[in-house]
């Protein structure tokens, strides 16, 4: 498996299993079809509800021998998923450790190789069930500093943020002790975070793409069926996935494809002994670019610290 390197010196491995979507009673299965393809990487989230089922299944490739836990890399976000309700009052400096705790119990872990705060949003302590009204003012200082502490303690070998536009990664930038190691946003060639891509580069933050393929799930972009993308797959004997994911890898990317399906996880993984070639990753800059992800429901007049997705997103919309 082939790796990039992170501000911290540890090699994150280029492809890794989305989970977010992934049906409780199939995601267990689709992280051993994974592993014993080959993935090394599994990204998960406390707010994809399916931590637990991911748990057991890792115990069972441990115990049979399938993998060793140093093999693997395994991201978890922060966020609390609570008796099938959003708790969400972990961003709160004294919920952090906790958060991880829980989610290193669902896991059945002892460490996740990358933790990250997985929205720049914060709600009241104690909400039940996610509503707009609930939200409070973030304090992302405070809550990174919690992060550091895990970080510290070696619980979370490295730790980042998600869905953080350049100006909130600059900001945090700007206070950390401990540098963020990677930015998880949506990416994908309909939404190429040109700007984001360039920013975190220059200041040595690693960026992973969730919805690579350009589906979340509830909404596609089409791009799989994009000129662009159909005919660079013709010409080089590729399928549209994996032109996609390998676009991502070399505009320096890991790529985190979600994936039930044995066929489509064995296929997302083709992508590694052939590469673009320069000349055609050109076309890519002519396909339309419409993000997907776009969290309506963090913005809002009155009761958001963002007023607008402009706000929420700095302009990165
Ligand atoms: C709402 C979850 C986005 C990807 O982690």
């Amino acid at each position: 498996m082939e790796f990039f390197k992170l501000n911290t010196g540890t090699k994150i491995p280029l492809i890794g299993l989305g989970t977010w979507q992934a049906e409780a009673g199939v995601v267990g299965d689709a992280v051993v079809t994974a592993i014993k393809a080959g993935y090394r990487h599994i990204d998960c989230a406390s707010l994809y509800g399916n931590e637990k089922e991911i748990g057991l299944a890792l115990k069972k490739l441990f115990e049979d021998g399938v993998v060793k836990r140093e093999d693997l890399w395994i991201t978890s976000k922060l966020w609390l998923y609570y008796y099938l309700l959003f708790w969400c009052s972990d961003h709160a400096p004294e919920d952090v450790p906790e958060a991880l705790f829980r989610t290193l119990q669902d896991l059945q872990l002892d460490y996740v190789d990358l933790y990250l705060i997985h929205w720049p949003v914060r709600m009241k302590k104690g909400s039940v069930g996610f509503k707009t009204e609930n939200l409070i003012q973030t304090d992302i200082p405070g809550t990174w500093k919690a992060m550091e502490q895990l970080y510290d303690a070696g619980k979370a070998r490295a730790i980042g943020v998600s869905n953080f536009s350049s100006k909130k990664l600059g900001d945090l930038l700007n206070i950390a002790r401990v540098p963020p190691a990677v930015n998880q946003v949506e990416c994908h060639p309909s939404w190429q975070q040109n700007q984001l891509r360039t920013f975190a580069k220059s200041k040595g933050v690693h960026v992973s793409a969730y919805s690579p393929l350009g589906s979340p799930g509830w909404l596609k972009s089409d791009v799989l069926k994009h000129p662009v993308i159909n005919v660079i797959a013709k010409k080089l004997g590729k399928t549209p996935p994996q032109i996609a994911l390998r676009w991502g890898i070399q505009m320096g990317l890991s790529v985190l494809p979600k994936s039930t399906n044995e066929t489509r996880i064995n296929e997302n993984l083709d992508i590694f002994d052939w590469f673009i070639p320069q000349e055609m990753l050109a076309n890519f800059s002519s396909i339309n670019q419409v993000k997907l992800v776009k969290a309506d429901a963090y913005a809002h007049e009155t009761l958001s610290q963002y007023k607008t997705l402009e706000d929420l997103w700095d302009g990165e919309i």
